[in-house]
């Protein structure tokens, strides 16, 4: 198949989703086109079958707000036309999912023999945040209404979307996937550890893009607690938002020198799979893709008892879950886990094997194909 992606190129699950989607799509011999105002994070160097196209927004004087949302629609337009696309696969609904109708009816419109189907698929924040906005509710609504295919990346997110935005689509649940050869325990573990912790320290970790929904601070809290009855380390993998106010904490805590900010990284399984624990005490989360990634690592999750994470994380089998701002009672557990080093390795291989045998690639991937197939097929 030829599919053009759509997605916010930036830090952020849904682009790391829809950019993992498109390798793996390559791997299996489809052309994949990136259509995005830049190149997406996670794509780095040559690929196999994957082609990108910038979107070019121009910067007149007269527009405050360039509109990306047009100048997308008319690339995705032109690269279904040019490549002979035969679907737009768009991540994350707003804008993209109203540039991609924008798209299928100005080729419609013109006279193409292509029909360019777009399937929408929702990450979470464009539901829970945006969505309900009412200034982006109708829009998005209406959007996934006119979608060809809708699918939602966990149970509890396609849920929601029915309830609160009153539609009636057949929205799919495909779940978010991890390459489990990629993702997994680093042989030179112990070795590679060193660089930031001794021999007798634990490592907690926390991915995302420290926006408030993560409650970064909530980690600080954990690991402060942790700190004074396990010698550890905190590795902080990300950006955002928050960072001056985790960082001012730490300091006040006085375990500035325990916690390791690392910025943003390419290769994050590189450094995930150096912990021994990972924090997540978002206040929501559709599906949580960070403990996933952490857990094909072998690293065990403390999350949030809250949206899509209970799909993921069993509690006290592959990872423990606690309420929004239970800081004590997250801590507990990573205290109680880490000081017991059997345990601790009971549920990191529990914590992998749930990731290979639910949410590897190899097994969600064949999902994606058969999506498409059916919209093709309902389209043609
Ligand atoms: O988590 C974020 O803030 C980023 C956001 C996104 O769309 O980029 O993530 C959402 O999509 C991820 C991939 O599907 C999910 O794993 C995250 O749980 C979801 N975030 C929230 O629901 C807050």
């Amino acid at each position: 198949m030829k599919i053009g992606i759509t997605c916010y190129p930036t830090y952020g699950g849904s682009g790391v989703v829809a950019t993992e989607l498109g390798l793996e799509l390559g791997l299996r011999g489809h052309q994949v086109h990136f259509i995005s105002y830049s190149q997406p994070i996670r794509l780095t160097g040559p690929q196999p079958n994957i082609h990108y196209h910038e979107v070019e927004v121009s910067r007149y004087p007269l527009f405050d707000y360039p509109p990306y949302d047009l100048a997308l629609a008319t690339r995705m337009a032109e690269v279904a036309e040019l490549y002979d696309l035969d679907l737009l696969h768009v991540h994350y609904a707003i804008p993209h999912s109203v540039s991609a109708m924008l798209a299928r009816q100005m080729l419609a419109a013109s006279g193409s023999h292509r029909k360019l189907p777009f399937v929408t698929t929702l990450h979470g924040t464009d539901i829970t945040l945006v969505g309900l906005d009412r200034s982006y509710l109708p829009i998005t609504r209406f959007s996934i209404q006119q979608s060809d295919g809708v699918t939602a990346v966990s149970q509890y997110l396609r849920e929601r979307t029915l309830r609160e935005f009153d539609i009636k689509n057949n929205i799919q649940v495909i779940h978010n996937f991890v390459n489990c050869d990629v993702y997994r325990c680093d042989p030179d573990r112990e070795q590679h550890r060193l660089e930031f912790a001794t021999k007798d320290e634990k490592i907690l970790v926390h991915l995302s893009n420290f926006r408030p929904v993560k409650r970064l601070l909530d980690v600080i809290e954990i690991f402060d607690r942790v700190r004074k009855q396990v010698p550890s380390k905190l590795l902080l993998i990300g950006d955002g938002p928050d960072r001056s106010q985790a960082e001012w904490l730490a300091v006040q805590k006085g375990i500035h020198e325990q916690v390791v900010f690392l910025g943003k990284q390419d290769h994050v399984h590189e450094k995930l799979a150096l912990a021994d624990v990972m924090l997540l005490p978002s206040e929501l989360e559709s599906f949580g893709l960070a403990a996933l990634e952490a857990m094909a690592c072998e690293v065990v999750p403390i999350a949030t008892n809250v949206g899509g994470i209970p799909e993921v994380i069993e509690h006290g089998k592959s990872g423990y879950l606690a309420n929004v701002g239970d800081v004590d009672t997250m801590a507990r557990y990573a205290i109680d886990l880490l000081k017991d080093q059997s345990r601790l390795k009971e549920m990191a291989k529990q914590a992998r094997a749930v990731a290979k045998s639910r949410f590897c690639s190899s097994e969600i991937i064949p999902q994606y194909e058969e999506f498409y197939r059916r919209v093709l097929a309902r389209s043609s």
